[in-house]
């Protein structure tokens, strides 16, 4: 069961900042802690057109995770998946090195099908989450087109090319997302930042460089988020200088970016308050910020619910004139 929220927050909303697998599991515990007043803004940067498909990646995890659909193991796709297709395409001589599930192709089909019938991203992902029985609203950052491209020192990749078909191995000199700034945000993702009587904002422990800054680089959502009053606060995707799972370590390097949580509180310029795996503790005082401890390793259902209240219980002491005992 999870904790009960703080009386500060109750009944307002919330925003998360989402990516992927790390990112899916905290806006789960979320949902299971204020569900109706959550709106989880995804990452789109990371879409793209495979075998005549719109594939979505990051919010296809975000509504598998939150609908307990998804693989465990493997953090994308859905559990008890079947693999006849990618078998069969195979055998033809197609392209498999993106790999699509049985189960995953009916939602890359319904969703092309509607974008084509003229329905927007946004209003395909919010029917979808009402579908899979989630109570949070899933609103992807942008119904235009960005394009996450990862540039290194031989070229220039879309991001799925150096992410799944090079295992990101190449060294990356720094990103792109095409069409950030003229591309607009998702009305929807928009109104939850504008909320007036919006309680936080939370930044999941997702890829800061990959799978966060697309959404800042819409220049709408940024300048939501430079308006917002409500407390900004970002879990680190760190724990000892590496993340539980991904690149982003190896990415920091390659940046010439310490690795640590002195890092990403410098990277995310506007944030009120930046939580840290309790392990991370000595880097406390060298952090120019409210920080809060606490265990940020999510591998149970408890550890997502728990980590879920301490965002919303860290969000509700920052408010000015709140009682404010960081947990140093
Ligand atoms: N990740 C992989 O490492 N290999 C895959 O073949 C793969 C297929 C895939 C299909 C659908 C989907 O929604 C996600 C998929 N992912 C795959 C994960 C995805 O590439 C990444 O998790 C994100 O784009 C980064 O957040």
């Amino acid at each position: 069961m999870s904790a009960p929220r703080p009386a500060s927050l109750r009944g307002r909303p919330v925003v998360a900042l989402c990516g992927g697998v790390g990112g899916a599991k905290l806006a789960l515990g979320l949902d299971r802690l204020i569900g109706e007043d959550l709106t989880v803004i995804v990452n789109t940067g990371d879409d793209f057109e495979h075998l005549g498909l719109h594939v979505s990646p990051d919010i296809d995890t975000v509504l598998y995770t939150l609908a307990g659909l998804s693989d465990p193991e493997r953090g994308w796709g859905r559990a008890g998946e079947s693999w006849n297709f990618m078998d069969a395409l195979a055998a033809l001589g197609g392209e498999t090195w993106f790999r699509l599930g049985d189960r995953d192709l009916a939602m890359h089909a319904e969703r092309t099908r509607a974008l084509h019938g003229g329905t927007s991203l946004t209003d395909f992902t919010t029917a979808m989450a009402r579908r899979l029985g989630i109570a949070a609203r899933i609103v992807p950052m942008s119904d235009d087109r960005v394009e996450t491209m990862v540039v290194t020192e031989a070229e220039t990749l879309p991001f799925q090319r150096y992410f799944v078909g090079l295992q990101c191995e190449p060294v990356l000199k720094r990103l792109e997302f095409r069409n950030a700034e003229r591309a607009a945000a998702s009305h929807q993702a928009l109104a939850a930042l504008r909320h007036p009587d919006l309680a936080a904002v939370i930044i999941c422990p997702s890829n800061p460089y990959l799978s966060v800054d697309p959404i800042l680089a819409v220049s709408d959502l940024r300048h939501a988020l430079d308006d917002v009053t409500a407390p900004i606060i970002a879990v680190s995707p760190l724990i000892g200088g590496q993340a539980v799972k991904g690149p982003t370590a190896k990415i920091m390097a390659e940046l010439g970016v310490p690795a640590d949580s002195v890092s990403i509180a410098r990277h995310y310029r506007f944030l009120n308050g930046l939580i840290i795996d309790e392990t991370d503790r000595a880097e406390v005082d060298r952090i120019d910020l409210p920080v809060q401890t606490a265990s940020i390793w999510m591998r149970s259902l408890e550890d997502r619910d728990r980590l879920a209240a301490d965002c919303l219980d860290f969000a509700a002491r920052l408010v000015p004139g709140a009682e404010t005992g960081m947990g140093r």
